[in-house]
């Protein structure tokens, strides 16, 4: 069990996905590109037999999915996560928290009262970004946060949960040890209203112990 907070609602006024939905229709998938690099994936056993992905990893965000979807990280291990938005069209985030998302919170289109997660992942975790590019916004939330680089490409901004969401093409690396956090945790893309998320763009990690 991770110590957890009661979390106030995020503030109404709160934009980044009304923005986003002006912007973006869900159009047809363009052609996926994919998959450049290989994940260094070490052996190691879990309950689900998955091998633990350490060190340096690519995670792409594409109409309407991630690849991977599936990962297994291991409590205390380095990670460099390159996060990529691999669409041509449309604007997608990351983030990382748990319990699953209420459904039936998602169905109104206008003010949502909160953002996905009762428990952000990255709450308290530091970690360190790197390498910017095509960075539509990053909001730190609770996370501690080191910037490498001027700030500008970063556009930090407030509101919701730890997420940096890319432009098309955009891409961004996130370097840190894996808390102490196991079991299950959830991730996805709640861009346009919650729609990139119900459509399919959501992946589950299993972090273990040794
Ligand atoms: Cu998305």
């Amino acid at each position: 069990m991770d110590q957890e907070n009661t979390q106030e609602p995020v503030e109404a006024t709160w934009s980044r996905r009304q923005f986003i939905t002006g912007l973006t229709g869900l159009g047809i998938a363009g052609a996926v590109t994919l998959f450049g690099k290989t994940p260094i994936v070490t052996a190691a056993r879990d309950i689900f037999g998955s091998p633990v992905s350490s060190g340096l990893i690519h995670v792409y965000a594409l109409d309407f999915y991630y690849w991977p979807n599936y990962m297994t990280w291991r409590v205390g291990d380095r990670m460099e996560v390159v996060f990529h938005n691999q669409s041509r069209t449309h604007w997608h985030e990351w983030t990382i928290g748990r319990p699953h998302p209420n459904l039936e919170s998602f169905q109104g289109f206008g003010v949502l009262n909160r953002d996905g997660w009762v428990h952000d992942f990255w709450d308290g975790v530091p970690v360190t970004l790197s390498h910017p590019i095509g960075v539509d916004n990053f909001v730190p939330h609770k996370a501690i946060v080191t910037y490498v680089g001027p700030k500008g490409p970063y556009q930090i901004a407030s509101g919701g949960d730890f997420s940096p969401t890319l432009m098309p093409g955009g891409s961004i690396t996130l370097s840190f040890t894996v808390p102490n956090k196991p079991g299950i945790w959830h991730f996805g893309c709640f861009v346009q209203q919650f729609i990139h998320w119900r459509t399919g763009m959501r992946g589950t990690i299993n972090i273990v112990r040794d």
